[in-house]
């Protein structure tokens, strides 16, 4: 009997998740999750976060206006050092406007002052988007990447701002070159090229129809055989953009249902994951921002009270090789144990400690820590160079925050050029 209750039980969970009940329940969850992160999460207040929980149909209007506070103060201050000291800022502050504006914040009464100028924040993203579009003109890549590039041409799109042709037009260009490195920047290009077909200011229609047409080809052609664009922290961007660009609800119906099957699975507990699959499982992108209106919210949202989880540590080891490539090739292998289900940040940090002459750092931010040097060794943006990570050869999905120790295996950090 009890195996019978056990099988059942499985099907139901590998069968996915598509009852109403269960759709509300795994809502419900995330955006509960989401919004406890609010409290609970070091470092800035992240603008994306506060984008989810107001494009959501569920509000705790209390706890979403106290982040806008922290928003306007702390991640503003931050964007404004950036801005001068001359700091590529073009994502954080795309994602600090469409948060603003989720919250029907008057952009124009917040400013920036550059070199003694006080500038709005959208006359400020402009000018960043001119800095991009010029570093293309001259290297072929953005300041920043075409991810931030995509957002920001969104941001002042969605805001009602014309976007320049030429800015556009860059976008367009390396849709048609296939110059994106990175599988997501295709679903927020197709927000943003979505957004300025919509808005009717684009010229050359035809090279924006195309693009638009490729980028849809290209989401669509990823789709796994569980229904997951890309991998599963790139379907709810893919599945946005399908949703703006006005596509057949049956092409993302099964991506819907694997994202909840992977949700309950507890994958995503990256504040920033869920914050970008909440609003695809509210059928939902970016673009609705344009028409957000912050009347007769629900104010339902309630947390109830957590009981503290305390982890205690593993007593089981598990073996770990830790090998570290460098940009001239020389490597060195470090061996060590770690509780089981260490993170790769508690494992890095166990083996400074052990005095094998071993160090590392780390940057903030809106994912976690972001691995930046190793034994001395930076692989910076600036030089286009990152610490690659992989386990047992194969790409990790997750940063050192948040990936778990659960076996033996040989994690290796490379310093590469993207
Ligand atoms: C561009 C990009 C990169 C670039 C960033 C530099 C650049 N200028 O282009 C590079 C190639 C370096 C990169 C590296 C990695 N990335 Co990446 N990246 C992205 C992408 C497409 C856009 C990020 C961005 O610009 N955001 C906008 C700005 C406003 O936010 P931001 O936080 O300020 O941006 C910075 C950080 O996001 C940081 N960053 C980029 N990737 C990652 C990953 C992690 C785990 C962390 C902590 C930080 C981080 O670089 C950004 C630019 O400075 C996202 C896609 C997405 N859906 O978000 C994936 C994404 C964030 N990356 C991802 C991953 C897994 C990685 C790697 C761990 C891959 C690997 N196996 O090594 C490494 C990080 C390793 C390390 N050293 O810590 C995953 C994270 C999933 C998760 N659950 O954590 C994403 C979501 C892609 C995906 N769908 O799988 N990435």
């Amino acid at each position: 009997m009890l195996s019978f209750v056990i099988i059942l039980s499985f099907l139901a969970f590998a069968s996915g998740c598509d009852t109403v009940e269960c759709i509300q329940e795994v809502l419900l969850s995330l955006n509960k999750d989401l919004l406890r992160s609010l409290d609970t999460q070091d470092g800035l207040p992240n603008p994306s976060v506060h984008l989810a929980l107001r494009l959501s149909d569920y509000h705790n209007l209390g706890k979403e206006n106290e982040h806008l506070v922290k928003l306007k103060t702390h991640l503003h201050n931050d964007i404004q050092n950036s801005l001068s000291n001359n700091k590529p800022v073009t994502g954080r502050l795309a994602l600090y406007i469409m948060a603003l504006k989720s919250s029907c914040y008057d952009l124009v009464t917040a400013t920036f002052t550059v070199n003694e100028a006080k500038d709005t924040l959208l006359t400020n993203l402009k000018r960043q988007m001119e800095l991009e579009k010029e570093h293309i003109l001259f290297t072929h890549r953005p300041l920043t990447n075409y991810f931030q590039y995509s957002l920001g041409v969104l941001a002042l799109c969605v805001s009602g701002i014309r976007v320049n042709n030429h800015v556009s037009n860059k976008l367009i260009k390396a849709v048609e070159h296939r110059a994106f490195k990175n599988f997501d920047m295709h679903a927020m290009a197709g927000m943003a090229l979505q957004c300025v077909k919509d808005s009717g200011s684009h010229v050359h229609s035809a090279e924006l129809d195309s693009a638009l047409i490729k980028i849809k080809q290209t989401i669509l052609a990823s789709a796994r055989v569980d229904g997951h664009f890309g991998n599963e922290f790139s379907t709810g961007l893919a599945v946005q953009a399908l949703l703006a660009m006005g596509d057949n609800p049956g092409d993302y119906a099964r991506s819907l249902d694997a994202i909840r099957t992977t949700a309950r699975s507890n994958t995503y507990h990256n504040p920033m994951a869920i914050s970008q699959i909440l609003p695809a499982l509210q059928h939902k992108s970016y673009l609705t921002l344009k028409t957000k209106e912050c009347l007769n919210e629900d104010n339902t949202l309630l947390l109830g009270p957590t009981n503290p989880v305390v982890v205690l540590p593993s007593d089981s080891k598990v073996d770990v090789n830790i090998e570290v490539v460098t940009s001239n090739g020389a490597h060195i292998v470090y061996s060590l144990d770690v509780p089981k289900g260490s993170s790769l940040l508690e494992a890095l940090e166990l083996l400074n400690s052990q005095n094998a002459g071993f160090t590392f750092e780390t940057e903030t931010s809106l994912w976690g820590p972001f691995l930046s040097t190793l034994n001395g060794e930076q692989a910076r943006q600036g030089d286009r160079r990152y610490w690659h990570l992989s386990s047992d050869g194969t790409a990790l999905k997750e940063g050192i925050g948040d990936f778990r120790i659960e076996a033996p295996q040989k994690i290796t950090i490379r310093n590469t050029s993207y």
